[in-house]
């Protein structure tokens, strides 16, 4: 709290460097796609990063909640003009929205969705398995 998150980022990838961490996870919180200043300070974290690691991040993920439809597309799209994104997560689908917006956002973005989330414990968290997916948007259809 209170200092610059790209420092932090820094320091936090300098010590998994010497301690020699196979992963770091930076997680950039409360970012707001419209709030302009947040969305720079992602190109800083990693520039900054970069000076670390030559081509890091190995992996940008942008998470979206699912029950917010129209919004989350929109983040998508503001998040994807400022940052490379590489892979999706997609929450919330275990609320009435279902996973509609998964489909629009898949198809928008060509993006890979590699996490959904059903509920708020530890192993809601799942692989998306696009055949899965598909198989339950079509449950409780019945042929004729
Ligand atoms: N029902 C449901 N709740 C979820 C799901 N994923 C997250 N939540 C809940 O949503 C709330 C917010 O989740 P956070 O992980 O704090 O969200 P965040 O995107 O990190 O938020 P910021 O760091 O403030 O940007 C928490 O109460 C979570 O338990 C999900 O798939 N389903
Ligand atoms: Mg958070």
């Amino acid at each position: 709290m209170g200092s610059d998150p790209s420092a932090v980022a820094f320091d936090t990838v300098s010590s998994a460097v010497s301690k020699n961490a196979d992963v770091v996870i930076i997680d950039t919180a409360g970012r707001l796609h419209n709030k302009l200043h947040l969305m720079d300070e992602l190109g800083k974290i990693k520039r900054v990063i970069q000076k670390v690691i030559p081509g890091a991040p190995h992996e940008v993920m942008l998470v979206l909640d699912g029950s917010t439809g129209q919004n989350a597309l929109e983040q998508a799209k503001q998040f994807t003009a400022t940052t490379e994104v590489t892979a999706l997560s997609i929450t919330k689908l275990d609320g009435t929205a279902k996973g509609g917006v998964v489909l629009a956002i898949a198809n928008q973005f060509k993006i890979p969705v590699k996490y959904i989330g059903v509920g708020e414990k530890m192993d809601d968290l799942i692989i998306f398995d696009k055949h899965e997916f598909v198989d339950s948007l079509f449950k409780g259809v019945t042929k004729g």
